[in-house]
């Protein structure tokens, strides 16, 4: 309950802040950044850093994260913008998070091409929308979709293949990209059969045309695991943990 009051105040008190996930492809033999996932952090005064799994549910309840969601996608577009300068050869991308309550909010996508018309050097291209797959089913939901894609932004199901996917819902998925759970890939690769059931994974994900980001890649070995099974790009921990500003700054430069 009082963390349901300090929410209210803390976008005003300037203690949210984001946090860049690097993303990488899995060019042969490689990995090349080609963006980040923007990740909200609250620096509470009292409890200190609170992760978003604490208080995104908190403030869907309460109706805040109308707000907190579009502060979340105004900075994290602003920031794009500095990465992609520091490094304009590298077409760096921002993935933001959206709740399914944002989207199913009338306005949304109103307000998505108000931001990115005031920012005429972005190509709507460098942002990417990341939405649960539970969401899907929602009309409204739908909608907004299509008319984000409209206009040149990419949307990517986030967490997949642990909750309500379908064969049918995949096959007409309003999406780009697939971000595969990385509880998918915790455990595999010890058995051969692993081998054959990602890459039939990769494939069915490819034969409707998107493409698979991998996250949770924790070690050398999933590395060369998920390269062999044919995942697209990939995220986590044994790549690059999510950074600071000034850390991705520096993880720009160094892959110039
Ligand atoms: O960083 P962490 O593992 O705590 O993130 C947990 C979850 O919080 C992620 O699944 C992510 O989707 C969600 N999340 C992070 N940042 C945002 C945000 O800006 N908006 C929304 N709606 N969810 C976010
Ligand atoms: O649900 P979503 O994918 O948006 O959640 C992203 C969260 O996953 C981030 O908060 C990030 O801290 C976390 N994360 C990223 N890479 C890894 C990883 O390799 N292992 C684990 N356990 N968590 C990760
Ligand atoms: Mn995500
Ligand atoms: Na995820």
């Amino acid at each position: 309950v009082e963390l349901d009051n300090d929410l209210r105040n803390a976008l005003e008190n300037g203690q949210f802040h984001l946090a860049y996930q690097p993303i990488f492809a899995l060019a042969p033999g490689t990995e090349r950044l080609v963006g980040f996932e923007a990740l909200l952090r609250w620096e509470h005064p009292h409890y200190g850093s609170l992760q978003p799994g604490v208080f995104i549910p908190m403030a869907e309840k309460l109706g805040h994260i109308h707000v907190l969601g579009d502060w979340a996608l105004r900075n994290a577009l602003r920031q794009v913008q500095a990465f992609r300068s520091a490094g304009p050869e590298l077409d760096l991308k921002i993935n933001v998070n959206v709740s399914p309550l944002q989207l199913a909010k009338p306005g949304f996508a109103a307000r998505l091409t108000d931001m990115l018309g005031q920012m005429p050097d972005l190509p709507s291209h460098a942002l990417c929308l990341e939405i649960t797959e539970t969401c899907l089913s929602d009309e409204a939901v739908s909608e907004a979709l299509g008319a984000i894609r409209a206009l040149g932004v990419q949307v990517a199901i986030d967490d997949f293949g642990t909750g309500f996917s379908s064969l049918a819902c995949l096959r007409r998925l309003p999406a780009d990209i697939v971000k595969l759970d990385r509880a998918f890939l915790k455990n595999s690769s010890a058995e051969p059969q692993d081998d054959r059931f990602f890459a039939a994974v990769n494939s069915l994900i490819h034969a409707v045309d998107l493409k698979v980001v991998q996250e949770g890649v924790e070690t050398p070995a999933q590395i060369d695991f998920i390269r062999a099974t044919g995942a697209d790009f990939a995220q986590g921990f044994h790549l690059a943990r999510p950074l600071s500003i000034p850390a991705a700054l520096d993880l720009i430069s160094a892959s110039r």
